[in-house]
């Protein structure tokens, strides 16, 4: 195999790995329910994107299944919103986001990624 096959496949698997922790976006997913359950495993929140509406109290509660110290905090930085995460046991944080917009919540280390999109009623 030449080296050039080899350079061309690994920056190849580095572009994906890129794209998939800071570009990727997932459709947002309505919030329907008074609580909404977000799964943290293998890099992802899942729902990722969650819709709500501004002024509205939203109750999140955060399920993290990845033994990965990575995972251990979830912090929404925009609402000074920090929680620990243990393995296994669910936690629920209540957020009233007051401004129509879109807010990030990352592990510590920002890998991983997901946003509350605040829509006006
Ligand atoms: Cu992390």
């Amino acid at each position: 195999m030449s080296l050039w096959f080899v350079n061309a496949i690994g920056l190849a698997a580095i572009g994906l790995i890129v794209w998939w922790f800071w570009f990727s976006k997932p459709k947002a997913q309505r919030a329907t329910s008074d609580v909404i359950d977000i799964v943290v495993d293998a890099g992802v929140y899942t729902p990722g994107r969650i819709e709500v509406v501004a002024g509205k109290p939203v109750r999140l509660r955060f399920l993290r299944k990845d033994a990965n110290p990575c995972a251990e905090k979830v912090l929404f930085d925009d609402l000074g919103i920090a929680a620990d995460l243990p393995l296994g046991q669910p936690v629920e944080i209540t957020v009233t986001p007051k401004q129509p917009g879109e807010y990030a919540f990352t592990c510590q280390m920002q890998m991983y990624r997901g946003a509350l999109v605040v829509r006006n009623a």
